[in-house]
């Protein structure tokens, strides 16, 4: 069975504190509405890269209180300060997550061996597993297939979150790595990475859009190419009305349409202005309301 993660969102407050409640409540959302298989805690979609330390460690230690253990838990820990990096794994592992997440260092234009060992100093020492964030595009860290080859000689390195729209590489990795789990991350591209064996997906647009891609994987793999396009046509309606909006504030003012006190993004991401809120509310009315 493919799995379906969100990307957890982070709620904060205007003054661009972490709003705990909000937080909390989408966690809810997710496991009672959405049905989730689980949340990828601490990634781009959680606003991470802007957080302290001891802000990304009050989100695991949130997520991993709401959830008590209803789904599964992924903690990216991936920081370009791999003392950070070891940190937050250490605090994750200690709270009781099971797989921990690492977007390759960057910034730098690190070497190859460099990121290797970036993970190697991750796990060393840890009892866990970690699946590689691979997202080129905001990493600007594109690894080859033989580069995935020497970081999965690491048994502890279980897999990928693969962000990239790299379809031959996909293949390839697939083939080449029947046992280790792949994730796919372009929310809007599902239907292309279904066919080559993805083990299911983690993304942002799935905080509110869940059950309509978990209804296109089952369709898929019952058969029915047919219905599972369509899904996947009303999904990108839905996705890029999202990315013209605003993509993260935009998820943010419909989860309180729901009802839900998503809260703000951070600062430098947008606060909803006037012309942003009645396109998030048109987008809700569209999608949400029959
Ligand atoms: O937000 C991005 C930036 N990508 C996410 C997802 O891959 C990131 C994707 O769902 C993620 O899961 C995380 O780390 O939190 C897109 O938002 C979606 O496909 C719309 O383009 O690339």
């Amino acid at each position: 069975m493919r799995k379906l993660y969100a990307a957890l969102m982070t709620s904060f407050n205007k003054d661009n504190t972490i709003n705990e409640q909000g937080t909390r409540e989408m966690i809810r959302y997710n496991i009672d509405h959405n049905e989730v298989d689980g949340l990828y805690v601490g990634g781009s979609t959680g606003e991470s890269f802007m957080q302290s330390t001891e802000e990304r460690e009050l989100v695991y230690k949130i997520a991993y209180e709401e959830t008590a253990g209803k789904v599964d838990l992924i903690a990216q820990v991936g920081s370009v300060d791999v003392m950070e990096a070891k940190k937050l794994a250490k605090y994750a592992v200690d709270l009781g997550y099971k797989t921990i997440s690492a977007v390759p260092p960057f910034y730098y234009h690190f070497s190859f061996e460099q990121i290797k060992n970036y993970y190697d100093m991750i796990l060393e020492g840890l009892n866990t597993q970690l699946i590689i964030y691979s997202i080129p595009a905001l990493s600007g860290v594109s690894l080859s297939l033989d580069q995935f080859t020497k970081l999965f000689d690491n048994p502890k390195i279980i897999g990928v979150k693969y962000t990239n729209n790299d379809f031959l590489l996909l293949q390839r990795l697939r083939a080449a790595f029947p046992d280790k789990v792949i994730y796919f991350g372009t929310d809007e591209m599902l239907i292309s990475a279904l066919p080559l064996g993805i083990d299911g997906a983690i993304g942002s647009t799935f905080n509110l859009n869940a059950k309509r891609a978990k209804a296109e994987m089952a369709a898929f793999d019952s058969g029915d190419i047919k219905k599972a396009f369509e899904l996947q046509n009303v999904s990108n309606d839905f996705i890029l009305d999202l990315i013209d909006n605003d993509l993260y504030p935009s998820i943010k003012l419909i989860f309180e349409e729901l009802g839900v006190h998503a809260g703000y993004s951070k600062a430098p991401m947008s606060k909803p202005n006037p012309a942003m809120a009645s396109g998030a509310k048109k987008i809700y009315e569209t999608y949400f309301k029959n």
